[in-house]
């Protein structure tokens, strides 16, 4: 088993004013050396085995070939209320994650979304590239880069994600600058401000529902959440010479309250469900929603946070597009039901300490429970 994280790179949900970055050692490495250990750089150099800071402990290296079978629940919002709050319900509280179809978003700016990062990561020079690279001692993290996490394995080597990234801060409003995102293609800035509107209205749509279905009225789990910071992270993981000894990104849930994911047509999405990992092969037209730990703090339990990672694979590159919506760091988030079953907790805390101690599966939610 890993023993602990070290944080490499902070560039996810922290608001830009804060000071997280001084409590973590520096993150990306100055510009040529960071371009040449962008993973997209080694796996183009033509290596048959990977380099020993991405291989992966025993304990925690994928099984493959994976298991073929994908019963995610799918949801139509489509369907009449009644079906439609009982298969949710059920998705929410035995899975934690589903795919939903009919979810309002059109399937043009699905495709747009995808097409503009796959070409940032592919068409862009190394040079135009890490123009936008995540730079170590900015107060904002947002932009280009390789190192969110890194386990610690259990001779203390640093493992690496076999994963390229760029991280957008979208919402709200006045955290939105487009300027720091890709030129490249030119409509990438139009099309990641769309996006992020589109994903913060089904993201509202869908609590809305699940409070609902709890019997709290439609707004009560967005009024616990209070103002939603969105972060838009595209991933990009290029194709891998040992994917039995690597991951692309290592098992975690997410931190805050709900987040929406579009992954292209290459599978690599892995979910924890009953001590299985499962693959979650990409649905046509479908987006994925992955309950967060706040959700289920919210709910007391009811719904649950999903334990998800991705695998590599020789021959594809992959890119998905995950959507984050979390509470300001500001925000007290509390059960809403009686006897609360977790701690209160100030969601800025929760970050620090999701960051500290690493993710390892749920044990940051686990640590609230009373
Ligand atoms: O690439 C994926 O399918 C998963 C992405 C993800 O879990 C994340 O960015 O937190």
């Amino acid at each position: 088993m890993p023993t602990g994280y070290n944080i490499i790179n902070v560039c996810n949900r922290l608001d830009d004013e804060d000071n997280f970055r001084s409590y973590f050692e520096p993150l990306e490495q100055p510009s040529m050396e960071a371009a040449a250990s962008r993973v997209q750089s080694i796996s183009q150099s033509g290596i048959s085995s990977v380099p020993p800071e991405y291989i992966q402990p025993n304990s925690t290296r994928p099984q493959l070939p994976p298991s073929n079978k994908d019963p995610i629940p799918t949801i139509d919002l489509d369907d009449d209320l009644s079906s439609l709050q009982k298969s949710l319900h059920s998705a929410c509280s035995e899975w934690g994650a589903f795919h939903v179809v009919n979810h309002g978003v059109s399937i043009n700016l699905l495709r747009d979304i995808q097409c503009v990062g796959r070409t940032f990561f592919e068409s862009g020079s190394t040079e135009d590239k890490m123009e936008y690279s995540c730079q170590p001692n900015a107060p904002a993290s947002q932009g280009y880069g390789s190192r969110m996490l890194a386990t610690q394995s259990n001779q203390n080597n640093v493992v690496l994600d076999w994963r390229d990234y760029f991280d957008h801060h979208t919402l709200p409003l006045q955290r939105r600058d487009p300027s720091r995102w890709p030129h490249f293609p030119h409509h990438y800035r139009q099309v990641v401000s769309h996006y992020s509107d589109q994903m913060q209205t089904l993201a509202n749509h869908l609590l809305g529902l699940m409070s609902e279905i709890l019997g709290l009225g439609h707004s009560r789990i967005q009024e616990v959440v209070g103002e939603v910071y969105q972060n838009i992270t595209v991933s990009y993981y290029p194709p891998c010479p040992q994917p039995e000894l690597t991951l692309g990104l290592q098992a975690h849930s997410d931190m805050g309250a709900i987040t929406l994911l579009l992954q292209d047509h290459v599978s690599g999405l892995q979910l924890l469900k009953d001590g299985q990992w499962l693959t979650i092969h990409p649905l046509d037209h479908a987006i994925l929603v992955i309950l967060a730990d706040q959700t289920e703090v919210i709910t007391n339990g009811k719904y649950r946070s999903a334990v998800h990672r991705a695998i590599t694979n020789t021959s594809n590159a992959r890119l998905s597009v995950a959507t984050f919506h979390d509470p300001a760091r500001t925000r007290v988030i509390s059960p809403v039901f009686e006897p609360p079953k977790y701690r209160p907790v100030l969601y800025g805390d929760y970050v620090s300490s999701w960051y500290t101690k690493g993710p390892e599966g749920k044990r940051n939610v686990d640590a609230l429970l009373l």
